[in-house]
């Protein structure tokens, strides 16, 4: 038995290449020329191939590490002393890992750089390429399980099709015709108007980052998929801004601060609790309903939209859930929330509060059924019928969008009643 560790090619000098896919795992026997990872550059995406047979002992790199020629990629366990060459030249689909044996083997084998460049040329996926960006071996996975890989959206860097994208597609489509995928060509819509900009004036391209091509994605799939209605209402928050005022001055050295956020997490939270089939997910011809309320909520960062999730809201205080939530929006700034912080979502608030604005209509975070939206709380001139005079009240605007296959109007206009209760007076909350 003998350990070869197998390293980066030349990439044609490109550095801080990005690892796109891991497409091994550890205890994997692979054979020669399959593909271990995928790597993307500006330029292109490259699957790079074993160059050898042997079983996966060590991986080296996880998806969006950067790597350059000649870091260490995977160590494989091989049969013997293998005068296996690296995979030719002539083989379109192959490019030539460096690969040095270790531990009481050989020192690096290094490759010639201009043969392996000419192979690379012959690999990679192009930007000008019509079709969906997927490497071989996704595509092969998409033909074994007789999928068209064209109905797929890709969300790995740059739109790039990725297994996971594969399965999800899938699974969607096993789930039942409620989610059932949706194609431009059953909607028969005309094609996407492409004109030249430049014609008009000056233009810039940017790309869109990975957060917003994974957002949109699903903002898409969920726009086209799920019958949204919003119903929008006010609701009086003068006592409640007392309260938050209050608490806010008493919690002034532990250096908390309660928006009115984390009172619209708790309210609806106890929202749910009264009205289940809005703490539900469609399955099929079934409803899940969730016994626990988690909230997630839409947080907008450098790097695009993100929703984190704060669990057992039912269960948790303001101050703690005050405090969760300032820990939550810090890692979704600095881009270091993990995908366990934006999981088990049962409803989800989108709040541009402060920000401004009046009323909106906020896209459901599938696989939830509802969503609220909340602008700018203003003060209103509001008519008081025991005193016969208008009186200055804090009015907030709220828009409740939800998925009219599982929820209907008068049930919608009953919770968001039901909210506006609360809000209006928070000791309901403990009812
Ligand atoms: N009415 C009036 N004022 C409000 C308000 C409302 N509804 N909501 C918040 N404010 C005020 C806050 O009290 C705070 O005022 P001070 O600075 O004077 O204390 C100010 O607006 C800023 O609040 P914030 O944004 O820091 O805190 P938040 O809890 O309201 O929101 C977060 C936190 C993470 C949700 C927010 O930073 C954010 O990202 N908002 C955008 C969400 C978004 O993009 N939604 C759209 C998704 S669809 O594309």
């Amino acid at each position: 038995m003998r350990l070869q560790e197998i390293k980066v090619p030349d990439i044609g000098g490109d550095t801080e290449v990005s690892v796109v896919e891991v497409l091994i795992a550890v205890g994997d026997q692979v054979d020669k020329e399959q593909s271990l990872v995928s790597l993307e550059s500006d330029k292109a995406v490259i699957e790079v191939p074993s160059p050898l047979a042997g079983t996966v002992v060590q991986i080296n790199v996880s998806v969006e590490d950067k790597v350059s020629e000649n870091s260490p990629l995977v160590v494989l366990e091989t049969a013997a002393v293998t005068s296996d060459k690296p995979v030719a030249s002539d083989n379109l689909n192959s490019i030539e890992p460096n690969y040095d044996e270790k531990s009481g083997y050989s020192s690096q084998t290094p490759r010639p750089a201009s043969k392996a460049h000419n192979a690379l040329q012959a690999t990679v996926i192009t930007r000008s390429d019509n079709t969906n960006h997927a490497g071989p071996s996704v595509r092969k996975y998409a033909r074994e399980l007789g999928v068209d890989i064209t109905l797929i959206a890709g969300t790995g860097r740059k739109g790039r099709i990725v297994r996971s994208d594969v399965q999800t597609y899938v699974n969607q489509v096993v789930a039942g015709s409620g989610n059932q995928a949706t194609t431009a060509g059953e909607l028969n819509l005309i094609p996407w108007p492409k004109p030249d900009y430049s014609q008009y004036g000056e233009i810039e391209r940017k790309a869109l980052s990975r957060i917003k091509k994974i957002s949109g994605a699903n903002l898409h799939r969920n726009w086209v998929r799920i019958p949204h209605v919003t119903n929008h209402d006010e609701t009086d928050i003068t006592d409640l801004e007392s309260l938050r005022l209050e608490l806010n001055s008493e919690n002034l050295d532990a250096g908390i601060k309660i928006t009115l956020l984390v009172f619209l997490v708790k309210a609806c939270a106890a929202a749910l609790k009264q009205y289940p089939n809005f703490n539900a997910s469609l399955d099929g011809d079934e409803l899940v309903l969730k016994q626990y309320f988690n909230i997630g909520f839409a947080a907008d960062t450098p790097q695009g939209l993100v929703v984190p999730v704060i669990r057992n809201v039912d269960k948790k205080g303001i101050v703690d859930i005050a405090r969760e939530m300032a820990s939550l929006s810090g890692l979704a700034r600095e881009g270091k929330l993990k995908p366990e912080h934006m999981q088990g979502g049962c409803f989800s608030i989108s709040s541009l509060g402060g920000i401004g604005g009046t009323y909106f209509t906020p896209i459901i975070n599938a696989p939830e059924v509802s969503i609220l939206g909340v602008c700018r709380a203003t003060l209103k001139p509001t008519w008081n019928a025991e005193t016969l005079q208008f009186a200055p009240r804090l009015i907030l605007p709220l828009s409740l969008s939800w998925d009219h296959r599982v929820i209907d109007g008068a049930e919608a206009g009953r919770f968001l009643a039901h909210l506006k209760t609360l809000l209006e007076d928070f000791r309901r909350i403990s009812l």
